[in-house]
């Protein structure tokens, strides 16, 4: 944690960190026990959710163990339901604190993170993001397609995000923000890459990027495939349509002003770069 900060406890009173997990059964005890250990470093209240989509392994069962005995824990069950993004909001629907955070449950994200990324947001961003993609060397560990695939889905998303807002990593799986900066807004729920949704259409004004090493995962297996790589697809061109065609008033809600000139009614400050996308749908 950043030495001499002092949280501003009165504003945000509580961090809650949604873990979601498919099937981490090997993986999710020493998830938590070094979640929890770093949080305790914090100086303010938080608590873990776990959400939970169905697991067979018996993720369900070890969590709930951990929850009995854990204050602070707490296992959120979603029943014939599918889907990254989803499982994340709904996790952050079923508490009221004021700092939201998620993280996965394979240890590709050190947990010893949390509270330099809780502290960015006590004082002053609205969203701070685990970045891979800050270090030349924080993805050594993965295969070069792996990390081909990944370049190019950060590139491909260059297009639709808030120019003033870009980031080295949209598709980071790792982050903590201020709840204002989802108020009213509905995510794809089936999506695997929540923030960089949350980048375009959220309230968000200020972003810190924190560089971190991506391991390996720990145990089990990722649940990323093709369906992930064609949610993103169509992700993409979503975002890129409402970019284009988004409202005066849904542009005012996102803090996304056009520049002076352009035409009412369009955002036209992203259409010339969203073409490629626009053109898909
Ligand atoms: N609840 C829930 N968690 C999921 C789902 N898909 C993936 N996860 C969890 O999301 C995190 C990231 O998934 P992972 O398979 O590691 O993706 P990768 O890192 O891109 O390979 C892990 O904690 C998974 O257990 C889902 O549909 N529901
Ligand atoms: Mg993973």
């Amino acid at each position: 944690m950043t030495p001499g900060v002092t949280i501003n406890v009165a504003n945000y009173k509580k961090f809650a960190l949604v873990v979601p997990t498919l099937n981490e059964a090997e993986n999710i005890v020493t998830v938590l026990d070094r979640a929890r250990q770093a949080l305790a470093q914090l100086p303010l209240a938080w608590e873990i959710l776990v959400v939970d989509d169905d697991s067979t392994d018996g993720t369900v069962e070890i969590v709930r163990r951990y929850s009995e005995s854990h204050a602070g824990v707490r296992l959120l069950k979603r029943y014939s339901q599918k889907g990254l993004a989803g499982a994340i909001t709904y996790g952050w629907k079923h508490t009221d604190v004021g700092i939201l955070g998620v993280m996965d449950a394979d240890l590709q994200h050190p947990p010893e993170l949390l509270p330099e990324l809780v502290t960015r947001v006590c004082q002053g961003s609205d969203i701070a993001i685990a970045s891979r993609y800050l270090h030349a060397d924080s993805m050594e560990a993965w295969s070069l397609p792996r990390r081909m695939i990944s370049r190019l889905s950060v590139l491909a998303s260059r297009p639709v995000q808030k120019p003033g807002l870009r980031v080295s990593d949209p598709t980071s799986g790792f982050f903590v923000l201020r709840r204002e900066c989802i108020a009213g807004i509905e995510f794809q729920p089936a999506g695997f890459k929540l923030l960089l949704e949350i980048l375009v259409q959220g309230h968000v004004r200020s972003v810190a990027e924190i560089p971190f090493k991506f391991g390996t995962r720990s145990g089990g297996k990722s649940k990323a495939n093709g369906m992930t790589a064609v949610h993103y697809f169509w992700l993409l061109c979503r975002l890129a349509r409402e970019a284009v065609f988004e409202t005066p008033q849904k542009r005012h809600l996102a803090g996304n002003e056009p520049r002076k000139g352009n035409p009412p009614g369009v955002g036209a400050n992203r259409l010339h770069m969203s073409f490629p996308w626009i053109a898909v749908v």
